[in-house]
C-alpha cells in the first residue's frame, strides 16, 4: 500500500491550528499536529507547497526512511517551520500505523509503563488571592501539580497569567487576535522589569508553600527572561521552597548559561519548549544541566525523534516534561500522550485544556482522571479533524506578544 493524498488544514475555532491528514491506498486516514503558534501559515506553505507532492506513492509503512528523507533529504535542516512540518507527517504515519495494526500508539511504542500520566494545571492570577483561589479550584479537580504564575507588582498583563478575574482557570492564551476578534495586523507589547519579578516571586512561593503545605508540586515558568547569573540568584532564592522545576530560565539558545545556575542551585531545571532538535539539548543533557525535557512532540520532529531524545535523556537520569499548551493541537497532545505512557522516563505532562469549540472540532478520546491523563485505547492516537466543522472557522491571524523593559529595550518574551 503506499500514500495516495496529503491533505493541509487551517482551522480557527478561537485560535489556530494547522492540520495534516494523510490516507492511504486502501483508506486508512492518519493525522498529524503542525501547529506553529504565530506562524502557522509558514508550516502550512512548507507541507502542502514542499513536502505533500513528495509523499505520495510512498510506503506509509517506511516511518523511519521517511522521517530521514524529510530531516536530510532537502539539504536546509532544522528550525521550528521545518521540524513542526516533518511532526506533523510523522504522527500521521504513526497514526496510521497503529491503526493497522489495531493498537492505541502506546501499544507500538512499548505497552504501557504506567497507568496514567500526571499533568500539571495552569494556575494563574494577577494578585496572590486569584492565584490561591486558582490552586484551590485545581486541587478541588485532583490535580496535584500546577504551574504558578502571578501579576507582578508595577507591571502590567505579563506572560503566563490570565487577564481574568478569580474563579476563572482555563482561559489563559498569549496569542492575540485583535481587540475585535478579527485578525491581527501586529504584536500586543508588553512591559518587563526583571528586578521587580525577582523581588516578588520568592515570597509567592513562600505564601503558596504556608498556605498549601509540602505535598502540592509547583512549578514555575520564567520564560527565557533572566540573565545567567540572575538566573543563578533566582534558583538559589527559591530553593527552600522545593520546586518541581523552574522552566525557562535563561534564553534556549545558550545552552552553557545553565551551567551557571546548576553550580549555584539544587533547584530542578526544565527547558526546551523552543526547542526543534536532539542538537539543542546536546551540551544541556550530556552535561546533566536540566531535569526535565520540554520539547513539544509538534515541534520536535514528531513521535520518532522524540522518542530516541527522550531515550538518549533516560541515559543521564533527565525525565521527560512535554510540552501541552493549548496551542499544540488535541492531536500533538495525543501524540505526548502516547509517548508519556510507554517510556521510562517520564516526569510530568504539561496540561491546558482545549476550549469547546476546539473539542467541537477535534473529537478526542483522552480522559481525565483525578489529575491523571490517559490517552485511550482506540488504534492509533485516537484523535481526528471533523473537516466539515474546522471549515466552519476561517483562519484568523494572531501574534504572540512582544516584551519590551521599561526602557523600551526589546526582550525576550
Ligand atoms: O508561552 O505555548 O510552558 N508553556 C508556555 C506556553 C508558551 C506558548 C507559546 O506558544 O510557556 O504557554
Ligand atoms: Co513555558
Amino acid at each position: 500500500m503506499s500514500i495516495e493524498s496529503v491533505d493541509v488544514s487551517v482551522t480557527s475555532p478561537g485560535r489556530n491550528f494547522v492540520t495534516l491528514k494523510i490516507t492511504t491506498s486502501d483508506g486508512v486516514v492518519g493525522w498529524g499536529d503542525a501547529t506553529l503558534n504565530g506562524r502557522e501559515l509558514a508550516v502550512a506553505s512548507y507541507l502542502s507547497d514542499h513536502i505533500a507532492s513528495t509523499l505520495i506513492g510512498r510506503d506509509e509503512d517506511r516511518i523511519e526512511d521517511t522521517w530521514q528523507y524529510l530531516y536530510r533529504g532537502p539539504y536546509w535542516r532544522r528550525g521550528p517551520v521545518t521540524m513542526a512540518a516533518i511532526a506533523a507527517v510523522d504522527m500521521a504515519l504513526w497514526d496510521i500505523k497503529a491503526k493497522k495494526a489495531g493498537m492505541p500508539l502506546y501499544q507500538l511504542l512499548g505497552g504501557a509503563s504506567r497507568s496514567g500520566v500526571r499533568v500539571y494545571a495552569h494556575a494563574s492570577g494577577t494578585d496572590y488571592q486569584a492565584l490561591a483561589n486558582a490552586i484551590t479550584g485545581y486541587q478541588e479537580l485532583g490535580f496535584t501539580a500546577v504551574r504558578v504564575q502571578t501579576g507582578v507588582p508595577g507591571l502590567g498583563q505579563i506572560y503566563g497569567v490570565s487577564a481574568a478575574g478569580p474563579g476563572v482557570r482555563y482561559d489563559y492564551e498569549p496569542a492575540k487576535r485583535a481587540a475585535d476578534g478579527r485578525a491581527a495586523t501586529a504584536p500586543t507589547e508588553e512591559t518587563w522589569d526583571t528586578n521587580a519579578y525577582l523581588a516578588h516571586m520568592p515570597g509567592v512561593f513562600d505564601r503558596i508553600r504556608q498556605d498549601f503545605g509540602t505535598d502540592l508540586r509547583i512549578l514555575h515558568d520564567g520564560h527565557h527572561r533572566m540573565s545567567p547569573i540572575e538566573a543563578a540568584r533566582f534558583a538559589k532564592d527559591i530553593e527552600p521552597y522545593k520546586l518541581f522545576w523552574l522552566e525557562d530560565c535563561t534564553p534556549g539558545e545558550d545552552q552553557t548559561a545553565l551551567r551557571l545556575v546548576r553550580q549555584h542551585s539544587t533547584t530542578p531545571l526544565a527547558i526546551g519548549e523552543v526547542f526543534n532538535t536532539v542538537y539543542d539539548y546536546q551540551t544541556l543533557i550530556t552535561e546533566r544541566l536540566i531535569d526535565y525535557v520540554r520539547s513539544a512532540v509538534t515541534h520536535t520532529g514528531g513521535i520518532t525523534a522524540m522518542k530516541k531524545l527522550l531515550d538518549f535523556a533516560a541515559i543521564y537520569g533527565i525525565r521527560s516534561g512535554i510540552h501541552g499548551p493549548t496551542d499544540i493541537s488535541p492531536i500533538g497532545m495525543a501524540a505526548a500522550l502516547h509517548l508519556d505512557m510507554a517510556i521510562h522516563n517520564f516526569g510530568i505532562q504539561e496540561y491546558m485544556p482545549h476550549n469547546e469549540a476546539t473539542l467541537n472540532v477535534f473529537q478526542t478520546s483522552y480522559t481525565l482522571d483525578n489529575g491523571f491523563l490517559h490517552p485511550g485505547d482506540e488504534p492509533g492516537l485516537g484523535v481526528s479533524l471533523d473537516e466539515e466543522a474546522a471549515a466552519g472557522h476561517e483562519y484568523t491571524k494572531a501574534y504572540l506578544p512582544v516584551n519590551r523593559l521599561i526602557d523600551g529595550t526589546v526582550h525576550d518574551w
